[in-house]
């Protein structure tokens, strides 16, 4: 049974965790299962998102990285995300259009409604069945990602959204509590702070009353 599935929440929040563990669940229950990521999910998103990451890179106006992250959406939508819910899959993605309204929108300060405009033409109107919003301390999720590039010496260091003040963290994860208050029939507002495991329990009781596993 088809189904679109987002997982959204500030940095560190916990999601990427979640996620891949809740696709484990899906497919130990025999369902197709496709696992994707924003910005990001196809050869081009993967180069649009080097270029909207790295701390490095040249100066970027907030309009154009808003038409970067919509350009890898749209490229993602059309050639990945479409085909697998057409051919019956559940697609679990990591970030998907609320990220640009919490981050681009309530962060950057771009217009909503010029937001909104630009998701529908990306997405040609495709919107997540469920989101999951993991909801953290933004010092408690900034603390988690530095603590994680710590463990992985290999990974750049932060990047140009980590570099933030943690004013811009707020001002995102207050716009993501924002936003689910506005659809609580889409949105599971999950209290980050929770254990991986209890948090993981609670997220698969979900996934199976909606898809039965
Ligand atoms: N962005 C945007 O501005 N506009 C858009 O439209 C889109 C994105 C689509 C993508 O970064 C950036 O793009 C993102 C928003 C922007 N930037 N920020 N900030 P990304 O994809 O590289 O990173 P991320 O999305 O922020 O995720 P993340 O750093 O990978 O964090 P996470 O997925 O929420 O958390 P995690 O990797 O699962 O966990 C982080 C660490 O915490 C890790 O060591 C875990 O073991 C640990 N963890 C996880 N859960 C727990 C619990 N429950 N307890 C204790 N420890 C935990």
């Amino acid at each position: 049974m088809a189904c679109f599935i987002t997982f959204e929440g500030v940095e560190g929040s916990g999601k990427t965790t979640q996620i891949g563990m809740a696709a484990d669940h899906l497919r130990q229950c025999g369902l197709p299962c496709l696992v994707t990521e924003e910005p990001g999910g196809t050869p081009l998103g993967r180069r649009i998102r080097d270029i909207l990451l790295n701390r490095h890179s040249f100066a970027i106006t907030a309009l154009s990285e808003l038409l970067l992250f919509q350009a890898s959406r749209c490229q993602h939508v059309e050639t990945v995300i479409r085909p697998a819910l057409e051919s019956g899959s559940i697609v679990l993605c990591d970030r998907f259009t609320d990220a640009t309204l919490a981050y681009q929108g309530f962060g950057r300060g771009i217009s909503m409604e010029r937001i909104h405009r630009l998701n529908e033409i990306a997405t040609a109107s495709l919107k997540p069945d469920k989101t999951f919003l993991f909801d953290v301390p933004v010092e408690l999720g900034l603390s988690r990602a530095s603590h994680r590039m710590d463990m992985q010496r290999d990974l750049p260091r932060e990047d140009r959204f980590e570099k933030e003040a943690l004013a811009f963290h707020q001002q995102v994860r207050e716009g993501y509590l924002f936003l689910a208050e506005k659809e609580p029939d889409r949105f599971i507002v999950l209290d980050g702070t929770r254990e991986i495991g209890d948090l993981q329990q609670e997220i698969r009781h979900r996934l199976n009353s909606w898809i039965g596993g």
